[in-house]
């Protein structure tokens, strides 16, 4: 039995800075994000016929033998517990996002592996439900399974799951400063923010309200508010971030230079609203008649790529021994 899922990147408007249960990934805050509709991921997850000890996990055509293997393990463990089954897997993923550049290559890497997975094992799990168990391999890719602009609700296991919004049309410009691994990684540069960061209880308060000042925004099509907010929202969490002990600082010189050209484009007229994750990259949110423009006026500070709004993760392929199901169709719309 081999299941085979498409899943896209999303990036937070509204920032996931801290959990609130490590073992659940229950986050402190909501967030909302964008679902972009480049850097697909392509994951398909094949049952073992004999009883291996180990699931396997190639990903890019090589084999994975470290921390990501057992990670990818642990996964399978929750998906193989629902489903009431002990056989192995076979991992095979293809992923075009740079792997570790602060581009959310976990989110849709997490959101097509649970969409393969729970398909392999027979799982037939509500979109609200994947979302869940995607949560679980890693926080960003709950909002990876709706895709479109997407709510992911804090709260307990049953209660925060992601799901699509109603927004008006955005894209997005890709700025990439540099594609190589981060300094720190985001799980544990989170640990650290919130047990050092003096400004951690303030970022959860402020993230909550803006989570709501967000989703007013998005129903009335207030591309401006949410610009504002997204830029704004960006802004806190790297400074929150950068309050933690020892400090970590993601943005480099390159990456406020791309916040100044963004401000600078404003002030001449085309709205544009700079935004940035775990890395040095900045992410430009326009309206979709901007992005040619800007994508151009930004060239010179990095490698741009503009995108749309993405659609959700979807299954593109089943077969084999085992459940037949036919190849499910989603789309944002
Ligand atoms: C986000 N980021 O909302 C935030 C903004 C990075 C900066 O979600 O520990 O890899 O697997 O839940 O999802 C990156 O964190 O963290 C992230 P885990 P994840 O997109």
């Amino acid at each position: 039995m081999t299941a085979t899922a498409v899943a896209h990147p999303n990036i937070a408007l509204v920032k996931y800075w801290g959990k609130a249960d490590a073992e659940l990934a229950l986050p402190a805050t909501g967030s909302v994000s964008m679902g972009l509709d480049v850097f697909p991921t392509t994951t398909s997850v094949t049952l073992l016929d004999s009883q291996e000890a180990r699931d396997g996990f190639v990903l890019n055509g090589r084999a994975v033998e470290d921390g990501a293997l057992t990670r990818v393990e642990q996964f399978l463990d929750l998906v193989r517990q629902l489903a009431g089954s002990d056989v192995r897997a076979h991992v095979d993923s293809t992923n075009t996002v740079p792997t570790g550049a602060g581009l959310a290559s976990s989110a849709s890497g997490f959101a097509a592996l649970a969409t393969a997975a729970a398909a392999a094992y027979g799982l037939d799990l509500s979109m609200r439900d994947l979302s869940r168990l995607a949560r679980r391999g890693s926080g960003s890719a709950t909002r990876s399974i709706p895709g479109g602009v997407a709510v992911w609700h804090a709260g307990d296991d049953q209660g925060s799951f992601a799901e699509t919004v109603p927004a008006p049309p955005m894209a997005m410009v890709v700025v990439t400063i540099d594609d190589g691994p981060k300094a720190i990684g985001s799980r544990e540069a989170m640990r650290r923010t919130i047990a050092t960061s003096p400004f951690y209880p303030a970022w959860v308060t402020s993230t909550t309200e803006t989570v709501g000042d967000m989703l007013t925004a998005c129903a009335a099509g207030d591309f401006t508010r949410i610009g504002e907010l997204t830029e704004s929202n960006a802004l806190r969490m790297h400074a929150t971030i950068e309050g933690a002990f020892p400090p970590i600082r993601y943005l480099n010189a390159r990456s406020v230079a791309v916040f100044d050209a963004v401000a600078a484009l404003r002030a001449a007229g085309t709205e544009a609203y700079a935004t940035a994750d775990a890395g040095p990259n900045v992410v430009v949110l326009v309206q979709p008649q901007d992005r040619v423009v800007v994508a151009a006026a930004l060239a010179h500070l990095g490698t741009v790529i503009e995108s749309g709004t993405g659609p959700a993760a979807r299954l593109v392929g089943s077969e084999g021994t085992g459940t037949h199901r036919p190849v499910q169709e989603e789309s944002a719309e």
